[in-house]
């Protein structure tokens, strides 16, 4: 016995020091500042915490900043009552802090909304002092991470005056998670909803996942996946919801469900489901109410209607505005919102590209004002590149948010590093035209182009049990990105990345440089080792991992791979044209006339909307065949590049973090091959042309190896 005491002491006082950098504690790492002269200056800023206020987000509040504050200080930061001396660091609202009152800063309080803040170096009754002001305790919270940010990332806070605030309103984290703990498309273990427990047992985790959210500034979770189960609306399950809600609202963070559409006929005995019935609308009232009563700040419902098999209002030929306005009158007596997922396309044979923009352009208008438009960023499905959804402009009536995803389903899930905030701003950045050049889809988001009165934005979680809580160090950066996004989508890929790094490793500036460049190519990387040019949906069947651009047949011709690449004798890529299927013209008339020209598309989205001749002469001056070719090449090199680049940079980087790194650096490599080798080979079944010899050399095995490769045990799958 007294062995084995021993024997777990010292295993407990050897843990921290060997899990001391496993990834779980994200960006938010306080480590003592390891630059002297930085670190005194500090010191000498910051000596007390002073925070206004009892709630629970006040708590929180000082509770970070004292161990933020103690970590990167390296010394204790005590918490005072008043204010004693200078270097007060003050927190609170005019309402919670007489110092906040005191420093009168009523003006500048009314331009950050509920969730904004300012940060003033200051003096107040003759005290010189740091203020976080907010108009909320939420505020407060999201202004002391913020203030932590710049000790984290080295800035000087000595003379601080900041104000910031979100330019979206909801923005939501949507997890795919099943009641049964799995989830789709997840890549970082189990939910972290251990549903089972609840609402007895609220893991200790839960908290720490509503912190790395508040301290992104991110509002919102929906707990289920949009292949929704109408079990989790049920009495028992309603409990579980609240025990999650009541630890996340001091955070800042609501709730919200998945809403099936057929629950009144699954869990309420109705013989319907009609959006119309009466009925049925009172049923959802009902079950609203009775939502409202266990969680008061309900943030309401997703909904994942008439799409890969879920019901829907077309069930009872009404449409998609029947629904979202049953379910939107259900929850507006609340203050819910409604996100409706435009997400849909069913075998009519027409372009799925065109599909979404068909069934709700010609809606824009007749949605209540409580609902949101979920729309995915681009027209298929969460590619490595996708040109925007041709829906962002089209509907300048109805309030239209962004759907992107951070877990990365065709993005070679968590081993792959592929950094994507690139791909985010990309999305931001391009411009829809609708009103004229400067239309650009994150204003459409942030409601100054149309006006709306409800904005949001939503991104397709990649957290899970596993330690590191992404599966992947690096596949947290997108969980930072989105989030920091959310907040302000004007900021940039290249501030992100250094941002996340600084937090994430070291301020050590080499390390800094070069782990952004390599974060910053590597989304460009995967687009060109999986789906150069413009090609896409060439993932393997169902669990899309690794390459399958043979996959044909089957029950949807639309999910299949041919499909979109249409490669035959006489080239390669998909005719949106006006010669195919045309959907460029659901693009404004500059950007439609851009992807209508061979020759001013672009690279990028070549394949997407032409279909190119083998022998097409390239910019590069190459044809199309031996380009192609190239370019899956020039995909394994950058990630050989990768792997050379961290490699010399263990000195930087503690054991298990630079480890596992290289070692999924590896497992990267070697699947970039794969599906270069494994495309080159079956796209050159249709060019009949060789393979230029290049640094990859030549095919490692045959196309019939490489289609005969079918793994049944994937994750983020139901086998
Ligand atoms: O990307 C596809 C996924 C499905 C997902 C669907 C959707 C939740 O392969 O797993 O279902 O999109 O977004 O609804």
């Amino acid at each position: 016995m007294r062995r084995l005491a021993l024997a777990l002491l010292l295993t407990v006082a050897s843990t921290p020091l060997a899990r001391a950098e496993d990834g779980y504690d994200l960006w938010l790492r306080y480590p003592r500042i390891d630059d002297a002269a930085l670190l005194r200056s500090y010191q000498a800023t910051v000596s007390s915490i002073l925070v206004g206020g009892q709630s629970a987000t006040s708590r929180i509040v000082a509770d970070e900043l004292t161990r933020g504050l103690t970590g990167l200080l390296g010394a204790n930061v005590p918490v005072s009552r008043d204010l004693a001396r200078d270097g007060t660091l003050v927190a609170g609202t005019p309402a919670s802090s007489s110092v906040i009152a005191d420093a009168a800063l009523g003006a500048e309080l009314r331009t950050i909304g509920d969730e904004g803040y300012l940060i003033r170096s200051s003096r107040v009754r003759g005290t010189r002092v740091t203020l976080i002001a907010a108009n909320s305790d939420v505020g407060v919270l999201h202004g002391a991470f913020h203030f932590l940010r710049l000790l984290q990332t080295h800035q000087r806070i000595d003379a601080l005056s900041v104000a910031d605030y979100p330019r979206i309103q909801h923005r939501i984290l949507d997890h795919w998670d099943n009641l049964d703990g799995s989830v789709e498309r997840g890549y970082a273990g189990r939910s972290l909803w251990d549903w089972f427990k609840l609402p007895d047992y609220e893991s200790p985790r839960l908290a720490d996942y509503a912190r790395a959210n508040a301290s992104l500034g991110i509002n919102g979770t929906v707990l289920t996946n949009v292949n929704a189960n109408a079990t989790s609306l049920t009495p028992p399950y309603l409990v579980k919801v609240a025990a999650l809600a009541d630890v996340f609202r001091p955070y800042g963070l609501r709730v919200y469900l998945t809403a099936r559409f057929s629950a009144p006929i699954e869990i309420g005995g109705l013989k319907t489901a009609d959006p119309l019935d009466a009925q049925v609308r009172a049923w959802w009232h009902a079950k609203t109410d009775e939502i409202y009563r266990l969680i008061p700040d309900f943030g309401g419902f997703l909904v994942k209607a008439n799409s890969e098999g879920q019901p829907g209002p077309q069930d009872y030929h009404r449409t998609h505005a029947d629904g979202a306005n049953m379910l939107a009158d259900a929850v507006a007596p609340h203050g819910g919102i409604v996100m409706w997922r435009a997400f849909v396309y069913s075998e009519t044979g027409n372009d799925r590209h065109k599909q979404a923009y068909t069934e709700f352009q010609p809606l824009d208008g007749a949605f209540r004002p409580n609902v949101l438009l979920q729309v995915k960023n681009g027209a298929i499905d969460f590619q490595p590149r996708e040109p925007f959804h041709p829906l962002f402009g089209a509907m300048p009536r109805t309030p239209l948010m962004l759907e992107l995803q951070i877990t990365k389903e065709y993005l070679g899930f968590a081993t792959h590093l592929v950094y994507l905030a690139p791909l985010f701003e990309e999305v931001l950045r391009a411009d829809t035209y609708a009103k004229g050049e400067g239309s650009l889809v994150s204003k459409v988001i942030d409601g100054s182009l149309h006006g709306y009165t409800q904005t949001g934005i939503a991104g397709v979680a990649n957290t899970g049990t596993d330690r590191n809580w992404c599966g992947s160090v690096f596949a947290c950066a997108n969980w930072h990105a989105f989030g920091r996004l959310a907040w302000n989508p004007t900021l940039s890929s290249a501030d992100l990345a250094d941002e996340w790094l600084r937090m994430t490793f070291t301020n050590n500036a080499a390390f800094v440089a070069t782990v952004k460049q390599m974060m910053l190519s590597s989304r460009q990387a995967a687009v060109d080792y999986m789906t150069p040019l413009g090609l896409h949906h060439q993932m393997a069947r169902g669990h899309h991992y690794g390459p399958g651009p043979w996959v044909a047949g089957g029950a949807r011709a639309d999910q299949t791979s041919v499909y979109y690449n249409r490669a035959d004798a006489l080239g390669l890529g998909f005719d949106r044209t006006e010669t195919g299927t045309n959907a460029v013209s659901q693009y404004a008339a500059p950007v439609r006339d851009r992807f209508a020209s061979l020759d001013r598309v672009g690279e990028d989205y070549l394949l997407w909307f032409h279909h190119v001749p083998w022998t097409y002469k390239m910019a590069s001056g190459q044809s199309l065949w031996n380009e192609l070719t190239a370019r899956y090449c020039r995909g394994v090199e950058s990630v050989r590049g990768m792997e050379g680049v961290w490699r010399g940079l263990e000195p930087f980087v503690d054991a298990e973090r630079f480890d596992e790194t290289r070692s999924f650096l590896a497992i990267q490599e070697k699947e970039a091959r794969w599906w270069r080798d494994a495309s080159i080979l079956y796209f050159q079944t249709f060019s009949k042309q060789p393979i230029a010899p290049d640094a990859c050399g030549p095919p490692a095995d045959t196309l019939e190896h490489f289609m005969s490769i079918n793994l049944r045990y994937v994750p983020g799958t139901n086998p």
